[in-house]
């Protein structure tokens, strides 16, 4: 039995009733000057080098009083201490389920500068883990360097391939398309994920493979997609005559099927307690990462992502950034009762990034129970989705503006460019366009405008922040990546779900499983082919 937790369940907290009876009459942004220079300074709270601007989401000092009493009720920083403490969280009271601590953490706690202060006895394993894979990184990637480990012909590794999928992908590759400007000169990084051959078909015909790494990252070492690409691409290196275990590495739970040094040049290991949307600072996105940027901007991510870290422990609700975005979440999702969030960057970098907030926030979030089994009879995480601005605006904007769907959005903006290489056209850089247009979207959703034209109508209301910062940077992604985990591990420490859990994507592994069964013309295990429905699914698909 584990330690109850502190504080009331959601529903029961006097803030809950609040906050019902303040979002019958929420404040209208709309109201001519409403939004003034001093709310719009005021409502603003800053972290790791990223500030979070809220004036335009329909709070007023009512609101952010009770939300802040609902953090205090839930006790959601405790709740958040206990994880960081050990305390196996990943669970279900009373039910089969994963009895897991949740430690991604760990997998930043290894900065130096940035010391301990709560070095937590029972997470003493998890760090020191981490220090010794990351270690074993470093003595790799120096070897990279120094050419001790280098191709057949002698030659530098210039690629790598990373297969994996679901955490084991999208965490890294939205990282490494965020980080282009920082790559070493002459590494470059590809994915493979999906089981479609046409992937694997597409990286691989681009490769010189003599010249190849190839990191196959699965914690379980038994995923179908990962181990088939995995076939994929070792029969490609034996055709092009090459031996798979000089250029193979693995990124594999301790003990995995995959976890056999034989066959691979390095194996590091991840570990039960970092669920696989939460891999990224942990080997899985380490690894490739490393090859790309070289350790010491590598590096530099992992201490982005460990000040937010530690920023997440502020005691003061509207002073702790990623607590503050999951209170003004939970307003706009069980109070105002919406139920999408469209995460929106104002840079081309991010373009997979809501990729993988909505891995992060929807598998960890879209849950129907509470932690001990019983069904919620509230809303909980949002439908996540977004692309980049301003390609956006040219597409779906206009039902963020003018639909009855009201739909909040999170803008994210850096204040510098990347490459630094821009023009002035009519007395503007593109940098600045591409703020002004962030800065005006924002204002337009909020305030609308009105007209006796209705099609010239914005109900405005539309409830957004905006997350700044100075440059995007391996720094500032490690710290914005923070802020996500802990927004979303706040959200489901509040109305007490399992974020860290994933049953809901088991049934369909299992009904693939056994639809490949009758296409591979065995009779599935536990005489399941009595089951007529898989058959007449295939017969109707023209599969069989
Ligand atoms: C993430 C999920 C899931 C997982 C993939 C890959 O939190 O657990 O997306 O990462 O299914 O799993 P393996 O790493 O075990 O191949």
């Amino acid at each position: 039995m584990s330690t109850p937790l502190p504080g009331r369940d959601f529903t029961a907290a006097p803030a809950f009733r609040t906050l019902r009876k303040l979002a019958g009459n929420a404040p209208d942004l709309t109201e001519p000057g409403v939004l003034d220079a001093a709310r719009i300074g005021a409502l603003r709270a800053e972290a790791a080098g990223w500030s979070l601007l809220y004036a335009t989401q329909r709070v007023n000092e009512a609101v952010l009083k009770a939300l802040s009493a609902l953090a205090r009720e839930t006790a959601v920083l405790q709740r958040f201490e206990m994880l960081l403490a050990g305390e196996p969280l990943n669970r279900i009271e009373g039910h089969e389920s994963e009895n897991r601590r949740v430690l991604h953490f760990a997998s930043r706690n290894v900065v130096e500068e940035l010391p301990d202060p709560h070095p937590w006895p029972a997470t003493a394993d998890a760090v020191a883990n981490a220090r010794t894979q990351l270690e074993r990184l470093r003595i790799f990637l120096k070897e990279l360097e120094q050419g001790e480990v280098r191709a057949p012909d002698g030659a530098p590794f210039s690629d790598l391939v990373h297969v994996g999928i679901g955490g084991s992908d999208l965490g890294p590759r939205a990282l490494y398309l965020a980080l282009q400007p920082f790559l070493r000169q002459g590494r470059r990084v590809h994915f493979i994920s999906n089981v479609d051959p046409d992937d694997a078909a597409q990286v691989l015909r681009g490769l010189n493979l003599a010249h190849t790494l190839v990191n196959v990252v699965s914690k379980s070492g038994t995923t179908l997609e990962t181990r088939t690409n995995e076939t994929l691409v070792r029969a490609a290196l034996k055709k092009a005559g090459l031996k798979p275990a000089r250029h193979m590495l693995c990124v594999t739970g301790a003990g995995s099927p995959m976890d056999d040094p034989q066959h691979y040049l390095r194996a590091f290991h991840m570990f039960d307690y970092i669920g696989g949307r939460y891999s990224a600072t942990s080997m899985v996105g380490a690894v490739p990462l490393g090859f790309a940027l070289g350790y010491d901007q590598m590096h530099d991510l992992l201490r982005g992502a460990r000040e937010m870290d530690l920023a997440a422990l502020t005691p003061e609700p509207r002073e702790n950034l990623p607590l503050l975005a999951a209170l003004l979440g939970i307003w706009n999702r069980n109070f105002l009762r919406l139920p999408t969030l469209a995460v929106l960057p104002y840079s081309q970098a991010l373009i997979r990034f809501a990729a993988h907030l909505q891995q992060l926030d929807m598998e960890s979030n879209g849950k129907g129970v509470t932690r001990h089994g019983a069904l919620v009879d509230f809303d909980t995480g949002p439908i996540v989705w977004g692309e980049p601005g301003t390609n956006g605006q040219h597409a779906f904007y206009q039902l963020i503006h003018q639909s009855p769907t009201v739909v909040p959005c999170e803008f994210i903006g850096l204040r510098q460019s990347q490459y630094g290489e821009d023009l002035q056209v009519e007395g503007t850089s593109s940098q600045q366009k591409l703020l002004a247009n962030l800065l005006a979207q924002a204002q337009a959703l909020a305030t609308g405008q009105d007209s006796a034209n209705p099609n010239r109508f914005f109900p405005g209301n539309r409830p957004n922040s905006i997350l700044m910062a100075d440059r995007l940077t391996p720094r500032t992604l490690g710290a914005l990546l923070s802020f996500y985990e802990a927004k979303v591990a706040f959200q489901g420490l509040i109305w007490n779900i399992n974020s860290f859990d994933q049953e809901g994507v088991q049934l369909g592994k299992v009904l693939a499983t056994r639809l490949l069964a009758h296409m591979a013309g065995k009779a599935p295990a536990g005489g399941e082919a009595q089951d007529p429905i898989g058959p007449a699914l295939l017969k109707a698909a023209g599969l069989r």
